[in-house]
């Protein structure tokens, strides 16, 4: 399908300031042409308004809500009107707060089209905790527990039915950062988490084997790709790293499963902090694993 690149310049959900400038910094490291490269049309729409992040302490658990919700609006009005036009659209991050609007504009355009929706959530955290749970009141801390129906009226009520996502839908990849009071709200929703350790001793064919089993022709299949997923050393432009993350070739192996699929409905790129960068090196890496989610490969393949 046609792509189309959605910026969402802001750092209202995150602990730390400078994903504003994540949308700039994939242009620079030429996200539009390595697609383009690959024989894809693209299309690049600019980048979103909303208000500024005003850096201000969480109020009853929550930190900027009114313009987390202002943002988030505006992010699924966007990949919404993409989807209704055939397009495949890729959210470029902006903290993951943003993660909530985006897969709200999904779970609304699958209902509409009859089609099954998945979504795999590579990050390093979770991100599902609430206002009560949380121990920044950040966020983008939270966006999966609102997808899940869990978290104040103005965000989980975006995609026009609550729950966005049945818990079922969704599997989460890389996860070895996760609060306390996080723990036992994952484990009670029975979210399909392939940790760390279950990557290390299963290796990452059979998690994507394990964690793709169930797309079918009717799958809308949508990424969230939290960039602290990869391994510090190599993707230092993130605001919140955490050790031992897949490395450069699991990463591809990640990508290249999922784009063998052919059901990748969606994307979104998030986190990306060009301001804790080195060079645009995590860029430049986020740009290189797209190419391979978007089937590029060292052969031919048959
Ligand atoms: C932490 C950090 N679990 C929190 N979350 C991050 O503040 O809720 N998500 N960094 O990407
Ligand atoms: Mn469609
Ligand atoms: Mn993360
Ligand atoms: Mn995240």
């Amino acid at each position: 399908a046609a792509i189309s690149l959605i910026g969402a310049p802001t750092d209202i959900g995150a602990g730390s300031l400078g994903a504003r400038m994540g949308p700039e910094a994939m242009r620079v490291a030429g996200l539009q042409a390595a697609l383009e490269r690959h024989g894809l049309q693209v299309e690049d729409l600019g980048n979103l308004a909303g208000p500024p992040n005003p850096w201000q302490p969480p109020v009853d658990g929550y930190r900027h809500l009114d313009a987390v919700v202002a943002w988030n609006q505006a992010v699924h009005d966007a990949m919404l009107a993409a989807l209704q036009r055939q397009r495949l659209p890729i959210l470029l991050g902006g903290d993951h707060c943003l993660g909530l609007g985006s897969i709200s504009a999904v779970a609304r355009h699958c209902r509409a089209t009859g089609k099954k929706l998945r979504v795999l959530w590579l990050d390093a955290h979770a991100d599902f905790n609430t206002n009560s749970l949380t121990p920044s009141g950040n966020i983008h801390g939270m966006p999966v527990a609102c997808l899940c129906g869990l978290g104040p009226q103005a965000l989980i009520g975006m995609s026009g039915q609550v729950p966005a996502l049945n818990p079922k839908w969704i599997r989460q990849i890389g996860i070895r950062s996760v609060d306390p009071g996080e723990k036992r709200l994952v484990h009670q929703t029975g979210l399909e988490v392939f940790d760390m350790r279950y990557i290390d001793e299963m290796g990452m064919r059979h998690t994507m084997e394990l964690a793709l089993a169930t797309l079918d022709a009717q799958t809308h299949l949508h990424v969230s790709f939290d960039v602290d997923f990869l391994d510090p050393p190599i993707a230092p432009g993130v605001g919140t790293t955490v050790p031992g993350g897949p490395t450069y070739r699991e990463a591809q192996l990640c990508m290249e499963m999922i784009a063998d699929t052919g059901r990748l409905g969606s994307l979104d790129v998030m986190e990306l902090n060009p301001a804790l960068d080195v060079r645009n090196q995590t860029a430049e890496l986020a740009v290189d694993l797209i190419e391979s989610l978007f089937g590029k490969s060292t052969l031919m393949r048959a």
